[in-house]
């Protein structure tokens, strides 16, 4: 019987009343579905129940109340993950910061914000731009992810090359942790020299070492006038070439690429190709502009980069609108191409070591993949690739995944010979616990354990996932 039938699990959920709600207990198939999940879709949800605490002192109850029950509880913020880190497939408990959704203190002089967990990260992107500053952390999911997650998961995005992670920009945090104590962290402080920064060990710790409940978050000064250039590229080889060039002469904040193959879906959607030429890559790049200042730079170095053939045509906005659109050819991928269920490998490389992995798994992918749609795109100039193996709609999703995952092994075995990283920004969760060692070596990995043994000595929190 499964524990959803027995009386036991009426008494586990009867005992959560005594410090939430009942209307913020739901055990209804449609919340155990929808909270149960992140983006994936390899795992059916199947946790006891959803429990949407509205303080700090009830998620306190919470932690207390699994230790004393031996229950799992799956930390929970806009589900938008890629890794399945916030899958509760085994009778968990799936704790929703979405009620603490409230930004508490905002310090121009600090330039930071303090808002709850549930905040949506747009509109902490939106708070900071009303107060003349700006939140660098960006990324497609904006509308719906959440900070706690994006704290847990270290969200990386489309600025890296400038602004850093998410990471750089926690000054502060209050996590209650896997034995229900609450701990304020570093509490927005630029400097403080006292001892281990335990900030870092939450950050990226995807929901297994504590649950994140409010951060404070630095901000900055707004982008001057960003322009955005498309360029068509002939070839793998010579994207980090034209990097080089670019970067060296523009500051930069953004350098991503993306493939015809991947264009051809965000086109599929409606959207105009950024000039007529087609060529098998494009970047795109953006970089601040005041009052025109760099565009001769930037023409300069587009007809340089056209001499050395690194480069067959491009297009630089004129508009902000115009920016936006090309933003969207990029940003839009992801959205364009989810209906085909796609396998992702999300993988992270030194920038120097990219053009000679870049041919090698070309030539891998091509020779293990011959029947299948693969797209390459992600944030290249921070090392990160995003490859992308569309399911082929007569191909059960099992046998997809497998042969994917067979596939897998090669890629990441060519990857560790370059030092490279199993997963860049998406997290391990779930999907990629199987091929953690490629990353992580085993005494790397005991030291991970006895972290978790500290701050989650019974095992509580988002268990299975990262590591068993
Ligand atoms: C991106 C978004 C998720 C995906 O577009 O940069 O991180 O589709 C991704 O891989
Ligand atoms: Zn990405």
């Amino acid at each position: 019987m499964t524990l959803h039938a027995s009386n036991a699990a009426a008494a586990l959920l009867g005992g959560l009343h005594t410090f939430i709600e009942p209307a913020y207990i739901r055990t209804d198939p449609e919340s155990c579905l929808n909270y149960g999940r992140d983006w994936t879709r390899l795992h059916t949800p199947n946790p006891l129940a959803v429990v949407l605490p509205g303080t700090i002192k009830e998620v306190q109850a919470l932690a207390g109340y699994a230790n004393t029950h031996q229950l799992a509880l799956v930390p929970s913020g806009g589900r938008t993950g890629l890794s399945g880190a916030a899958v509760a497939c085994q009778g968990e408990i799936v704790v929703s910061m979405e009620r603490m959704n409230r930004i508490l203190d905002f310090d121009p002089t600090d330039r930071s914000v303090t808002c709850e967990a549930g905040v949506i990260t747009e509109v902490l992107q939106n708070f900071a731009r009303d107060h003349g500053l700006y939140y660098p952390v960006d990324f497609a999911s904006r509308g719906s992810s959440q900070i706690g997650g994006n704290i847990a998961t270290n969200a990386g995005g489309i600025k890296v090359i400038r602004y850093g992670l998410t990471r750089d920009w926690v000054t502060g945090l209050k996590v209650v942790t896997g034995r229900g104590d609450l701990l304020y962290l570093n509490r927005g402080l630029i400097k403080n020299a006292s001892g281990y920064d335990l900030r870092h060990l939450f950050i990226g710790s995807e929901g297994t070492l504590g649950i994140i409940v409010e951060a404070t978050l630095k901000l900055t000064r707004p982008l001057r006038e960003p322009n955005v250039m498309v360029l068509g590229i002939p070839s793998l080889d010579s994207i980090m070439s034209l990097y080089h060039v670019f970067r060296n002469k523009l500051e930069l904040s953004a350098f991503e690429f993306f493939s015809e193959r991947a264009l051809r879906h965000v086109l599929a959607k409606g959207l105009h190709r950024p000039f007529e030429t087609e060529t098998p890559y494009y970047v795109l790049i953006e970089f601040e502009n005041p009052g025109g200042l760099h565009t001769d730079t930037a023409l300069n170095l587009f007809e340089h980069c056209a001499e050395q053939g690194w480069l067959a045509d491009g297009v630089i906005s004129q508009s902000e609108a115009q920016a936006q659109e090309l933003w969207r050819l990029r940003e839009d991928i992801s959205e364009s191409i989810s209906g085909y269920q796609p396998y992702k490998n999300d993988i992270a490389l030194r920038i120097s070591r990219i053009p000679a992995f870049l041919n090698e798994a070309d030539t891998l992918l091509t020779r293990e993949y011959p029947d299948f749609e693969v797209l390459w795109y992600g944030h290249i100039g921070d090392g990160n690739l995003h490859i992308n193996i569309l399911k082929p709609a007569d191909l059960d999703s099992i046998a997809f995944a497998k042969k994917c995952g067979g596939v897998s092994e090669h890629l990441f075995t060519a990857l560790q010979q370059y030092g490279g990283s199993i997963s860049a920004e998406h997290g391990v969760g779930l999907l990629k616990k199987p091929y953690l060692h490629y990353t992580r070596d085993e005494t790397e990995i005991s030291y991970l354990r006895a972290i978790k043994q500290a701050f989650d000595p019974n095992g509580i929190l988002n268990p299975g996932k990262i590591f068993d």
